[in-house]
């Protein structure tokens, strides 16, 4: 049989033309994946952002999760019930406003970050009623406290994770006294950090039940103030990047110090003469935050909770604090002005991790307009 000279031609020329439209296509497609603008949540595809909205929030749209503010806050008080002190606690999906006008997606307990804080007297019989109100499984780790071990909150190890919905009781006896904290310990072990970073934990106060030990009753201490650090990743929408798939990244971008970025922080407000307790809890997932005052020497009286022996402390300006960690620190307040207290990782400092520590009579701090997500320049739009 004779090869048709013309068809092999035809076949050729057609193969070529289908070659060039497939290059120009591939070619078009890649473009536009490459330079199409990016979604406002930095590169998350609207299907991601709306599966985690609905799993790690529980709502459809952002604009449905309720807001939270500081005035939002609510001291958290107990019935007392047969000689034991009840509290009841629950975590709540927000939007919390960590700076004025700047809101993340966040969980909080008591729909507050940080949680309420819980203070009791050592030796006192504590019981915490929990209600998890989040769309996810969660359960309550008392950090620094010494619990019977099926009190301690870690799921798959001491209790099931207590599921949406569902409540878990508490109950223990607040030993030893000291600065102690609360927070989430995830829904198994793969996802504590995920918790934590979503804003789960509160200030777990227990003072000494001998009232000449107690702080501000017997005089010791003017002021006394309590500050949980703490690291964020905030896309420019105001999506918390802890609740998007396989996102736990060190790519922090706001520190907040009692929830609020500065210049939003609230300050320390002192007198010339006070002395002054400050509580540090580092309730972060990964980061030490080395905290440093400026115009002062502080006294540190307690580490983990636990009261340093006068004749062992340590005097210091800078403070390196890790993850987990407490320092309880002495502050005599006698040289009046505004000074910062923050964190000399520049960067976190940066990304708000300043708190005022103002005298009386010396509020002219300037302060800079609110900022939320430093470098990226969006606007975030809250409620
Ligand atoms: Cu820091």
């Amino acid at each position: 049989m004779r090869i048709n000279e013309k068809k092999v031609a035809s076949f050729i020329i057609a193969i070529l033309i289908l070659s060039i439209l497939a290059i120009i296509i591939l070619s078009v497609s890649m473009a536009w994946f490459f330079f199409k603008s990016p979604p406002k949540t930095g590169g998350i595809s609207e299907n991601v952002l709306k599966s985690s909205m609905k799993g790690m929030m529980g709502y459809a749209s952002p604009d449905d999760i309720p807001i939270r503010t500081p005035h939002d806050r609510t001291p958290l008080s107990f019935n007392e019930k047969d000689g034991v002190k009840e509290f009841r606690l629950s975590a709540e999906p927000i939007r919390w406003e960590y700076a004025n006008g700047y809101y993340v997606t966040a969980w909080g307990f008591n729909g507050q970050v940080p949680g309420p804080e819980i203070r009791v007297s050592e030796g006192d019989r504590v019981r915490i009623i929990f209600t998890n109100n989040l769309p996810k499984a969660t359960a309550v780790h008392w950090h620094g406290v010494n619990v019977p071990n099926g009190m301690d909150g870690v799921p798959g190890v001491t209790q099931e994770a207590v599921k949406p919905n569902e409540t878990f009781v508490y109950e223990f006896t607040a030993e030893p006294k000291g600065t102690r904290y609360y927070h989430a310990h995830g829904s198994s072990h793969m996802d504590e950090a995920q918790q934590l970073d979503m804003g789960l934990y509160g200030a777990f106060i227990i003072e000494p039940s001998n009232f000449s030990e107690k702080l501000h009753q017997n005089g010791k201490y003017d002021k006394e103030f309590t500050l949980l650090l703490d690291e964020w990743e905030i896309m420019p929408d105001g999506t918390n990047a802890a609740m998007l798939p396989g996102m736990h990244s060190m790519d922090h971008n706001v520190f907040t110090i009692n929830g609020r970025a500065f210049p939003d922080t609230e300050p320390l407000n002192v007198a010339e003469g006070d002395k002054v307790l400050v509580r540090i809890i580092n309730a972060g997932s990964s980061t030490a935050h080395p905290m440093h005052l400026h115009g002062h020497s502080f006294k540190i009286v307690a580490v983990d909770g636990n009261p340093v022996q006068a004749g062992a402390q340590i005097v210091r300006d800078t403070l390196p604090v890790s993850p987990g960690e407490r320092y309880d620190i002495e502050i005599t307040a006698g040289n009046p002005g505004t000074w910062i207290f923050h964190c000399h990782e520049l960067h976190h400092a940066d990304g708000g991790m300043i708190i005022p520590f103002m005298y009386e009579g010396y509020d002219n701090i300037s302060r800079p307009p609110s900022q939320k997500v430093p470098g990226l320049g969006h606007e975030m739009h809250g409620g």
